[in-house]
């Protein structure tokens, strides 16, 4: 397993790192005690850390790189734009070309009516931003007790207050006292985990889209905002959601007066093999917001898509409180333009739907038959392995947890980045992965599979 590197160089990087920085989603004693993988360059779909060794990044750094690593073009761009004009803000009826242009390419690129664009700098702030702007739509309407989100267990949002509340794991809601009031959770369409021996995977979902209807109820549809959702849901474990689940989901979502919110920031930018998961699942949203693969992860930037008719409302109400620095930074928006210009030149998301993503998930079915494995599943270039301790009856490991992260460990050993969540192991490769190096994932996963069932004696 990785621990500390016997490089003197590496060793250095890993005591200055135990010594001053606080790690997002570590247990700062698992630093301390094995020290952190130091990654120092990337070309492709493949890392290479402080030791030299390359590693293929079947995880797209964290569901984002999309388009790969090492894009001059990129970076071209971003240094242009710093030289023409490195920061000005869009407050105070301010804007810069870039952010200008982004928001017209988004609104083209979009299903339906969604074309009005606010920007943030992550997945977290553009749902925080959700969070506000649904409230305040409610209440220009004047119905301001429609104030509640609903949204499902294992979804996950974000880490600040609100989008941390909006999340679904419990473990997260332990640290600041989380959920804040306003914030509900409902079963989630995940057969795997959630269906009984007698429900088919569709009949989960009935019964998933039945519960969003019961908490309607329960709450009074006077009082609820919104219901947010992944169109696949990522973090959590990648569950993709049987097809009747999201046409119920609207049909209630519109019966109820209640906002249909998507979270894109995983599933958009040709994630799903469209553009946005919203169309692979044929969903009609109020709301999206989107990050992550909007820039393949080259600089931070998302945004926050609304219908007109939303924004119609937001904007016959008096001044919107609400905006960051950074909104619509100008080098941001212009490597996000450029991004999207090389995507739709490279034809990455009909690549995706039409070759990389069936031959990826024919690959994972293949890892269905080892013997770790309960279930493989997933859409376009996302995917997870379910490990299970009995596949003839999904019983799950106890304590949850341990053996996902030993197959981890696993796979990075044997060359390859995934991401375990639970028992689950995702990958989400970056979407210009080859067929070779779907080969070289599928190789470098099942070796990872053997070797925790053999280290833990399975
Ligand atoms: N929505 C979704 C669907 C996400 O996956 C966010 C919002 C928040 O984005 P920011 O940019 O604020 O991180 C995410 C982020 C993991 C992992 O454990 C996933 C995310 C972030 C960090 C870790 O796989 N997704």
């Amino acid at each position: 397993m990785t621990t500390t590197s016997d490089t003197p160089r590496t060793r250095d990087w890993q005591d200055l790192d135990r010594r001053h920085h606080v790690h997002p989603f570590v247990d700062p004693q698992s630093v301390k005690e094995r020290g952190t993988r130091v990654i120092v360059g990337a070309d492709g779909c493949h890392l290479v850390d402080a030791d030299g060794r390359r590693i293929l990044d079947a995880m797209a750094g964290l569901w984002c790189v999309n388009l790969g690593y090492g894009r001059r073009e990129l970076a071209r761009v971003a240094a242009a734009q710093m030289d023409e004009l490195p920061y000005y803000n869009t407050f105070f009826r301010s804007a810069t070309v870039p952010a200008i242009e982004l928001a017209r390419v988004l609104a083209e690129l979009s299903p339906g009516t969604l074309g009005h664009a606010f920007f943030s700098n992550s997945g977290s702030e553009a749902n925080d931003t959700i969070v506000r702007l649904v409230r305040r739509y409610w209440d220009l309407k004047d119905r301001p007790t429609k104030k509640t989100f609903i949204s499902r267990i294992y979804a996950y949002h974000g880490s600040t207050m609100a989008a941390a509340s909006l999340g679904g794991f419990a473990k997260m809601h332990e640290m600041g006292d989380l959920p804040l009031p306003g914030f509900e959770h409902i079963m989630p369409p995940y057969w795997y985990a959630f269906g009984t021996d007698a429900e088919t995977p569709a009949d989960t979902a009935a019964r998933a889209a039945r519960a969003l209807e019961e908490k309607i109820e329960e709450l009074g549809a006077e009082n609820v905002a919104a219901f947010i959702g992944e169109p696949v849901i990522g973090a959590g474990g990648v569950v993709p959601p049987p097809p009747n689940y999201w046409p119920e989901v609207q049909r209630i979502c519109r019966e109820n007066d209640v906002l249909l919110v998507c979270d894109e920031v995983i599933t958009g930018f040709g994630r799903t093999g469209e553009w946005f998961g919203a169309q692979t699942f044929g969903i009609d949203a109020d709301f999206m917001s989107m990050a992550k693969g909007m820039s393949s992860g080259y600089l931070p930037i998302s945004a926050v898509l609304m219908k007109d008719e939303v924004f119609h409302v937001l904007s016959e109400g008096g001044v919107i409180q609400h905006g960051y620095t950074y909104s619509g930074h100008p080098v941001s928006a212009a490597v996000a333009i450029e991004n999207i210009r090389l995507m739709r030149q490279e034809g990455l998301v009909e690549r995706v739907r039409d070759d990389v993503g069936p031959y990826y998930q024919a690959a994972l079915q293949r890892l269905a038959e080892h013997p770790l494995v309960g279930e493989a599943r997933g859409v376009g270039l996302m995917g997870a392995l379910e490990l299970v301790k009995d596949t003839s009856t999904r019983e799950l490991f106890e304590p949850m947890g341990e053996v996902g992260m030993a197959c981890h460990e696993h796979c990075y050993d044997a060359g390859v980045i995934v991401r375990a969540m639970r028992d689950v192991v995702c990958t989400s490769p970056p979407l210009s992965i080859t067929r070779d190096e779907i080969d070289e994932m599928t190789e470098k996963i099942r070796i990872g599979l053997d070797r925790t069932v053999e280290t833990l004696g399975l």
